[in-house]
């Protein structure tokens, strides 16, 4: 076990993979039956065991099985579950004051969160942080101040885009079934352009880079006019899309169009940021500088908080009372992101990401060496993934294969995801907690979930 994990791997819960029971057990079981009275069915849940503890790279079941956490709840506890300095930082928190609504009071905490973004993120020049409680409110945050700041209304996004549920966030995301079905109409001024996805561009990954540029500048100046966009928005790794990591030259040439028009560029790191890809943000693999940039999930150490953060001119462009939120920014949240930031540094957690990746990486093409239906091996840092497809030479999606491989990871006990435009893609967003002993019985059983098919 490594001694990062040793030192922030949860004190007292036992770091095994152990499986006493059917999957879900009989006590999840029960509690299945109450939530399917009791909640909507549209609520459903990856792998529906009710969890009683976790921390390092475990999660531990009402029936007491333990699995090899390969999930972090989708890239929130990076740091670990229930990490040391958070639990600290917060519990000390709730002792003292849970809320003032920083628009009536304000506290230190949310100012020293800001600044600590605001000295860390990959933003040129002078910068503001704001605050907000998740992901999509960051997003949507984001989009106003780009408007506000611009004067314009039009924002660019992607094939295969996550960027929330919210009436703005949903009609910016790409996927129709689950997201959008059903709840439209949808927000107007939202343009989409291809995406730079090497495994499926048409015309091969070698002209990926330049013909994706090319169409988002097709897109920008002759459909909607360059004049009218406010802002394009992207993941610098899709998230949900699958894990699609844009070919090396790709985001650098979009941050070079939007900078010649005038046109504001948003990074959602929601999922990529805070130490999960191999940097602090996913930006930097390929220096690009945003002018506004999201991040949520990893940032509260599974406290609910998001940010927006920009160019003070962009920021500062919106007027007094523009932004706000009951619970924004929320005290205990706020010292929990501290804790997250002092675990970071304390455990150098950023060359950790880099660390799981040389684990893994290498084992998931091993994989892809031995089953043709592995079709793309892809990721950064401790966010990967594999893509599965019919297979020889047929790169149909295969989503059905999908569902049964990430079944069996569940039955033997390792929570793996499902993502992708087509839910062909399994990810694997390990703790950065994790030990390295884990990490490799992990792979062992994902490779074992392989070869049964
Ligand atoms: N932007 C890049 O990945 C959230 C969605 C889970 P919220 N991704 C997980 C689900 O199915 O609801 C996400 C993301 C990117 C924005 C968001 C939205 O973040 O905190 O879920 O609002």
């Amino acid at each position: 076990m490594s001694v990062v994990a040793e030192q922030i791997g949860g004190p007292g819960l036992e770091q095994v993979r152990r499986v006493r029971t059917e999957v879900p057990g009989p006590r999840s079981e029960e509690l299945l039956r109450r939530q399917r009275s009791a909640l909507p069915a549209g609520l459903g849940s990856s792998l529906p065991v009710f969890v009683t503890a976790a921390g390092g790279g475990v999660l531990v079941d009402a029936d007491g099985n333990s699995f090899i956490d390969f999930g972090s709840g989708i890239a929130v506890t990076t740091v670990g579950n229930s990490a040391p300095r958070v639990v600290e930082r917060a519990s000390a928190q709730l002792d003292r004051f849970t809320h003032t609504c920083f628009l009536v009071n304000p506290y230190e905490s949310y100012v020293e969160v800001c600044e600590t973004l605001n000295r860390l993120a990959p933003v040129p020049g002078e910068k503001r942080t704001l605050l907000v409680n998740t992901g999509a409110e960051a997003v949507e945050n984001a989009v106003k101040i780009a408007r506000a700041a611009t004067g314009r209304q039009g924002i660019v996004v992607f094939d295969h885009a996550y960027h929330g549920r919210t009436l703005l966030t949903m009609s910016m995301t790409a996927k129709n079934v689950p997201y959008k079905q059903g709840f439209g109409p949808f927000a107007a001024e939202v343009h989409r352009a291809p995406m730079a996805y090497p495994y499926r561009w048409p015309g091969g990954k070698e002209r990926c880079a330049e013909e994706a540029a090319d169409a988002l500048v097709e897109l920008l100046d002759r459909r909607l006019g360059a004049e009218n966009v406010a802002a394009v928005v992207c993941e610098p790794v899709q998230g949900e899309g699958g894990f699609i990591v844009p070919p090396a030259g790709f985001l650098p040439a979009v941050a070079e169009i939007c900078a010649a028009r005038g046109i504001l560029l948003i990074a959602d790191e929601v999922q990529t940021g805070i130490a999960r890809t191999g940097t602090l943000f996913a930006c930097e693999h390929e220096g690009i500088r945003p002018d506004l940039l999201a991040t949520a999930k990893g940032l509260g150490g599974g406290l609910p908080l998001g940010a927006v953060t920009g160019r003070a001119e962009l920021l500062d462009a919106v007027p007094a009372g523009g932004l706000g939120g009951t619970f924004s920014g929320n005290p205990v949240a706020c010292e929990a992101a501290l804790g997250v930031f002092e675990e970071i540094e304390r455990h150098d957690l950023v060359r950790r990401a880099g660390e799981i990746e040389r684990i893994v990486l290498p084992a998931l093409h091993a994989m892809a060496g031995r089953h043709e239906f592995v079709g793309d091996v892809r990721g950064r840092g401790a966010m990967l993934a594999v893509e599965i497809v019919r297979g020889g030479g047929d790169r149909t999606p295969d989503p059905a294969r999908t569902a049964a491989i990430s079944g069996r990871c569940h039955r033997d006990g390792l929570l793996t995801l499902t993502a992708g435009s087509y839910g062909n893609v399994l990810r694997f967003l390990p703790p950065l907690a994790i030990s390295d002993a884990l990490l490799k019985e992990g792979l062992d059983v994902l490779a074992g979930a392989l070869a049964e098919d």
